[in-house]
């Protein structure tokens, strides 16, 4: 049976922890080709061996998604090793911590320039190759933060909201090149990008601050990687042929309270 991505070339953005690693596992079981592209060499290196030596293709690209040149040879050299990227995940991003009183200047600028530049940055590069190639599917990664304040975190709030709007424009504008553009807003899951933010919640003790957040979840956890990543494989694929613009929230029920 074919899989729900065969035959595509996928780019995984953070693709070397946390949900970008789970998203690059299931889209290469889905019969993707996966361009896994991360800040940090060694880990796309061990997410592409893990999807190698699963019987995937895989394969590993480095790159700060704020630097242009740098996205830019990056999807030049996925297009010309695997063919033209046919699908994005815009997972990588950063937190920030302090409410608008706390945060410092330098925490809101790499916190908007990481999560909201480095999304334009990577789309621009996907969109002009889904545009000469009959269209693509891009998937971009919000937060519960674009909808309801979440303490202490002003600036990836801020970031998030953008990235929700942003996502909009983009299905708007791309729609007649056949390109999707839909946002994911997860609940926390647990992932190494999370573990700082637990251990101030909890006042130093991230039992604590893991025991805080799972209480403002109805479903009573916190999400998994894997979790987030089957949602991010359906609006890659097919299957959401009539979704775009759309804002998904596998979050727990945290924002139907
Ligand atoms: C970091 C991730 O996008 C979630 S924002 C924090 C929400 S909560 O779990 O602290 O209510």
């Amino acid at each position: 049976m074919a899989g729900r991505l065969e035959g595509k070339v996928t780019v995984v953005t953070g693709g070397g922890s946390g949900i970008g690693r789970a998203a690059a596992a299931l889209f290469a079981v889905e019969g993707a080709a996966v361009a896994v592209l991360d800040r940090v060499p060694e880990a796309a290196e061990e997410t592409v061996d893990q999807i190698v030596a699963a019987g995937g293709q895989a394969l590993a690209v480095t790159a700060d998604i704020v630097d242009s040149d740098g996205v830019n040879a990056a999807f030049d050299w996925v297009n010309a090793q695997l063919g033209p990227v046919g699908v994005l995940y815009n997972n990588a991003g950063v937190n920030s911590s302090g409410s608008v009183l706390t945060a410092t200047e330098e925490d809101w600028d790499r916190c908007l320039a990481v999560n909201v530049k480095g999304t334009y940055l990577c789309s621009a590069a996907a969109a002009r190759t889904m545009v000469d190639h009959g269209g693509g599917s891009i998937v971009n990664q919000g937060s519960v933060a674009a909808l309801v304040g979440v303490a202490n975190f002003a600036a990836y709030c801020a970031s998030k909201g953008a990235v929700v709007a942003l996502t909009r424009s983009m299905a708007v504008d791309l729609a007649p090149s056949g390109i999707r553009v839909n946002v994911i807003c997860p609940g926390t899951v647990y992932t190494p990008l999370m573990r700082p933010m637990l251990t101030v919640r909890g006042g130093g003790d991230e039992e604590k601050g893991l025991a805080m957040t799972v209480a403002k979840y109805p479903i009573g956890r916190l999400g998994t990687p894997e979790d987030i990543a089957r949602v991010a494989l359906f609006l890659a694929s097919d299957e959401a042929a009539f979704m775009t613009g759309s804002v998904v929230t596998p979050d727990g029920g945290m924002t139907a309270q």
